[in-house]
């Protein structure tokens, strides 16, 4: 329509020097012509795309696993910066002697289920500082890492599985490292474990941790998609609080003791990794009271207009969650601080919701989900420039820029689509065989940095 809109004017301006050559005919070549050009961009967008990352014949670019997401009530809410944050640890290294081993194992018998011994929890930063001393690794060939969600300064990667040594006897000193792949730490006499120190986070601000799990060390490296999250919000990590402090923790220390279950159907023994937390005081442990459920889809898009797509998807990313529900949790909480679960409300039917997280393209754009639409320019202050991809700082995968409700949202459909300012082509979601500009995958899958291709392993079979 607003070709049509421009050619009529050229007509008129060209009878206003007396040009008399604008006719019918002339504006059904323009848009032919212009047709052409569409078809021209979809045929060099394709062929760019196979010579990069292989055939599409019979491919789909749904990926998403539509697993559950959970997420407290008040999680990312955005943090006055008054106060001089710091998400980074000071790392260091201390040795753990086997009384904590015991303790630990006496207390998270492997391959029992200790399921009843924890409930749902996060934490809160203490106005402390405070350290994460992982003591333990169980044997799996899963992959995992170890991250730290702090409200408003979004998520920090902790601890990443290998990275512990440990000895087997007294009087040894032959250092083991358990490794990234099928090996436990089982006969552990004494740990030489890293230690990380927080301090300067927001005080009072709730954190939680969440394992990020890939089936192998391989399959990380390849930068596959979609590792499972697996949350304290959701009993898939249990907190034993008011342990011994072990000789090596400085007296005067708290101690909790964290173990973590890496398979939502596994046998919930929760020693698969286990961590030791400390601090005066070390930062409380709080029953979830509300967390919300989701199914989210992550949508990552390619080329804004560019004559050469570069092929870092992330051009849009936005989450798209529906099937939300809130769940609050009540309890009783006896004087000796134990707790019974007495009740659960259930809420039902929430909007789904869209959270726009990166934008790196400098072109205005139009966004529609289901029947919502939402245009860059009028959402986001700075809309002319690449929005956390890299461009302006590193990337912060938990940001939102800015979020909102859609209508007429449907997951299996996909009905997403982006008109980019000055690209005749609007970005739909792809059919099979089709080659993507869109991409479906879950947000445990990180956007790539401004101009770095997606890797081959994304479009892989
Ligand atoms: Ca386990
Ligand atoms: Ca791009
Ligand atoms: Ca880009």
């Amino acid at each position: 329509m607003k070709t049509g809109k421009l050619l009529a004017f050229g007509c008129f301006a060209a009878i206003g020097v007396g040009l008399m050559s604008c006719s019918k005919a002339d504006v059904f070549d323009s848009n032919a012509a212009n047709e052409l050009k569409k078809e021209q961009q979809e045929k060099d967008y394709t062929s760019n795309f196979v010579k990069k990352y292989g055939a599409v014949e019979g491919k789909s670019w749904d990926l998403a696993t539509l697993a559950t997401s959970y997420t407290l009530e008040s999680s990312n809410r955005a943090l006055t910066r008054d106060g001089n944050y710091n998400a980074d640890a000071t790392v260091g290294e201390m040795l753990v002697n086997k009384a904590t081993i015991d303790w630990m194992s006496d207390n998270m018998k492997a391959g029992k289920n200790n399921v009843k011994k924890g409930k749902p929890f996060y934490l809160q930063v203490p106005n402390n500082s405070f350290t994460i001393v992982p003591i333990f690794q169980g044997t799996a060939s899963y992959y995992w890492q170890l991250w730290m969600h702090v409200d408003g300064l979004g998520d920090k990667l902790v601890w990443s599985k290998g990275d512990i040594e440990y000895i087997t006897k007294e009087g040894a000193t032959d250092w083991k490292k358990p490794g990234t792949g099928n090996t436990g730490m089982n006969n552990a006499f004494q740990i030489k474990a890293p230690t990380y120190t927080f301090a300067n986070l927001p005080v009072d601000a709730n954190m939680y941790f969440y394992l990020l799990v890939w089936d192998s060390f391989d399959k990380f490296k390849d930068q596959s998609i979609n590792p499972r999250k697996l949350t304290s919000l959701n009993q898939m990590m249990l907190a034993l609080i008011d342990c011994d402090v072990p000789s090596s923790v400085p007296a005067g220390n708290e101690v909790s003791i964290i173990g973590c279950e890496d398979n939502a159907k596994g046998d919930f023994d929760y020693e698969d990794l286990v961590f030791m937390m400390y601090g005066n005081p070390a930062p409380p442990i709080k029953h979830v009271e509300e967390v919300i459920e989701g199914t989210p889809k992550r949508f990552m898009m390619e080329d804004l207009g560019e004559e050469h797509p570069d092929f870092d998807f992330n051009d849009v990313v936005v989450d798209v969650i529906t099937n939300r529900v809130k769940t609050q949790y009540f309890y009783d909480i006896a004087e000796d601080g134990s707790w019974t679960l007495t009740d659960t409300k259930t809420i039902k039917n929430l909007p789904d919701i869209a959270v726009v997280r990166a934008a790196g393209g400098i072109l205005d754009f139009t966004l529609t989900i289901g029947n919502t639409t939402w245009k860059k320019s009028e959402k986001v202050p700075n809309y002319q420039q690449m929005l956390n991809t890299g461009r302006d700082g590193e990337i912060n995968y938990d940001k939102e820029l800015d979020s909102f409700e859609v209508v007429g949202w449907n997951p299996t459909k996909n009905n997403i689509s982006v008109t980019v300012e000055g690209n005749p082509n609007d970005i739909t979601f792809p059919r099979t065989g089709e080659a993507p500009k869109v991409i479906a995958v879950d947000p445990t899958t990180k956007w790539m940095n401004e101009r770095t291709p997606a890797p081959e392993s994304w479009f892989k079979d």
